[in-house]
């Protein structure tokens, strides 16, 4: 079989055809073979939750409308979105926490981690209510650290301490009378988990509510207690200047491509990789080259300046380079396929971590008290097999793009200070304000077989930069818009329209860029959209308004991971119109899509989902939210 016009990234084509001569089958190519796909699943209502099932509802209303135990579409669709959601939480939480561990055991000197940034490590401490006079920045971190295990050990009445100390008071309150308050992140996937089981909650409403809550869940438990922890060891992004797609890799060099989500071994692969680069000139090589792909790349991107190499939907055809000397994964949107595809070239595919095992990898334990050992260990594996390439089966694409990233809300902060030091918000709410920012839209989320890879993100955003709405992107979505050269001041000039354009130059000069500001400020991985409501919160604060009143949106055009269905929940709940630009599996119950899309959402939280699935009409209804968010501010 022969897939085409699956992609707009130019590197794909090439290496897709090498993959179908060297008789490799891609993501694309099961997508092709899994057509057509279930009715019943797309829309959201069969229901494998007990063993008497699996049961579906027939859409049509001819066939059964009940499930053996008598669920209607309604329960059904509304308990499969629980259940991602709980999916999604549970694996941002699971990250977020082994983070705080890190922190706590570099912090009592078990795990060989400096921590880089006091000043963060002061304002999270701050921020929490515990005191930061005359400790040193081990005790605080340890402080820190125990303030995060305590919100996994409450037992109380009390709400997350992570989510009360970052969260904007306004929707603390709002979430509070709408009984949503989550308290401890663990018990609450426990509670989802139970609540979705079979005989236990039937109430569609309900269901719906506790959905917002593991929103919730998410975004302070997992996405903030991520972002903070990662910055205070590991430092908070700068900006920062490198190259996104596959031409980052080199033939003349071992190459090493780090791959998941999780920084805490991919931070030392780094540095190891830069202090054994003798032992590769020795191997024959002319140094060690690294690239990353997916949030693990995204992160060591922000703060160490690593090349993109490409994101979700490529990673089969980075390894298909013959380039690729190991390809180290931790966790989150690995593809098992990885394995077939390392097993055709020299390229070693190593996992690290116990809940991520691939076979046919060789597996190479991440143990944080020798993540030094572990992380030479993996750099002299790759030197090894560098060894062994053919360099007959390489062929590394030419594209490559500049990428300007590291805009972390100090980073944005920091800049706008030189335009005015004791008000840095001051410009930019007067250019939303005057009108010459229309607004602001995060572009976030993932690639998905089922929209051609990267085309709805930059569609979308090229129409909303000419429409002069800034826009900010996360994840794989960086990477896209990265890849098609929309992280560089050169896209202010050619896309942004003519009010932000000159509004980017001006902050540019100011800041000692020389350049404008790129019109797509690169936020960081998807944990990092914790950024984005960070920004929000200072921008609604500095106008004395709630973040839901902001002419601001969302967007996550290419979505596919649970993680994003979780991440979008929090989003609505944070009162943001969070557009979808592939359908999520709802479409079975017009009591869960109203609810989600319609005046429920938004009378109770201020934000909604807008599903559509065309860029450029996505991007009209975008800006028309924006336009009607302004017209109520007066402005
Ligand atoms: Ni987000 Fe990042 Fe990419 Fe999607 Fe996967 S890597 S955590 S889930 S596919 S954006
Ligand atoms: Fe069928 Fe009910 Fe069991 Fe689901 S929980 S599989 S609807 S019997």
């Amino acid at each position: 079989m022969s897939v085409k016009d699956v992609s707009i990234d130019p590197a794909v084509p090439g290496l897709l055809e090498k993959a179908e001569n060297d008789g490799l089958e891609t993501v694309w190519h099961r997508f092709a073979s899994q057509q057509p796909q279930c009715g019943f699943g797309l829309l959201g209502i069969c229901c494998r939750n007990c063993v008497q099932g699996p049961c579906r509802i027939d859409p049509f209303g001819e066939g059964p409308q009940k499930g053996i135990c008598g669920a209607n579409a309604d329960l059904m669709v509304a308990r499969n979105l629980l259940r991602s959601a709980t999916g999604g939480a549970a694996a941002h939480i699971d990250h977020a926490y082994e983070a705080v561990e890190a922190l706590y055991q570099a912090a009592v000197g078990k795990a060989p981690y400096e921590i880089k940034d006091e000043a963060k490590l002061k304002a999270v401490a701050g921020k929490l209510g515990i005191s930061v006079d005359g400790k040193d920045k081990n005790t605080l971190a340890r402080e820190v650290a125990e303030a995060a295990f305590a919100d996994f050990a409450n037992h109380g009445a009390a709400p997350m301490k992570w989510l009360t100390a970052t969260a904007p008071a306004e929707r603390v309150e709002t979430w509070g009378k709408l009984g949503l308050l989550p308290k401890n992140p663990d018990r609450e996937i426990r509670t989802a988990m139970h609540q979705t089981s079979m005989g236990v909650d039937s109430d569609p409403v309900n269901l719906i509510l506790a959905t917002v809550k593991m929103g919730l869940v998410d975004g302070y438990g997992g996405l903030h207690l991520a972002t903070d922890i990662q910055d205070i060891l590991f430092g908070t992004p700068s900006p920062v200047v490198s190259d996104a797609n596959l031409g980052v890799l080199d033939a003349d060099y071992v190459n090493i491509i780090i791959h998941g989500h999780v920084p805490l071994l991919s931070e030392k692969v780094v540095e190891w990789a830069r202090k054994l680069e003798n032992e590769a000139i020795a191997a024959g090589a002319r140094g060690i080259k690294l690239a990353g792909i997916c949030c693990t790349g995204n992160e060591v991107l922000m703060r160490q300046g690593v090349p993109l190499a490409t994101n979700f939907l490529a990673q089969e055809l980075a390894v298909t380079t013959g380039a690729v000397d190991a390809m180290v994964v931790d966790v989150q949107c690995i593809m098992p396929s990885l394995a077939d595809i390392t097993a055709c070239y020299h390229t070693k595919l190593i996992t690290t971590m116990p809940i991520a095992k691939v076979p046919g990898a060789e597996h190479v334990p991440f143990d944080i008290e020798k993540v030094d050992e572990t992380a030479r260990q993996i750099v002299r594996i790759a030197i090894e097999a560098f060894k062994n390439r053919d360099p007959e089966k390489v062929r590394i694409p030419g594209h490559r793009s500049k990428v300007v990233a590291g805009f972390s809300v100090e980073a944005v902060v920091g800049a706008l200070a030189k335009l005015n030091a004791d008000n840095p918000l001051k410009p930019l709410v007067d250019n939303i304000a005057n009108g010459n920012i229309l607004g602001a839209c995060g572009v976030v989320g993932c690639n998905n077989a089922k929209v051609v890879q990267d085309s709805f993100h930059v569609a979308l955003v090229k129409e909303l930069l000419k429409n002069n709405v800034l826009v900010v992107a996360t994840g794989c979505a960086a990477h896209a818009l990265g890849k098609a050269g929309f992280l560089t001041p050169e896209a202010t000039l050619q896309y942004a329209g003519d009010s932000l354009k000159a509004v980017l130059t001006a902050v540019g000069e100011a800041a000692g860029l020389k350049a404008p500001l790129p019109p797509v400020l690169h936020m960081g991985s998807c944990v990092d959209n914790s950024r984005i409501g960070d920004l929000l919160k200072a921008l609604a604060a500095y106008l004395n308004v709630a973040v839901k009143d902001l002419p601001v949106a969302a967007s996550a055009p290419e979505y596919q991971h649970e993680k994003a269905i979780a991440i979008g929940t929090w989003a609505v709940a944070l009162g943001v119109f969070t557009h979808l630009g592939v359908v999520p599996p709802v479409l079975g119950s017009q009591v869960v899509a109203g609810a989600l899309t319609g005046e429920t959402a938004e009378n109770l939280l201020g934000g909604k989902f807008y599903v559509e699935t065309d860029p450029i009409a996505a991007a009209q209804g975008i800006i028309a939210h924006i336009k009607d968010k302004r017209a109520k501010l007066g402005i």
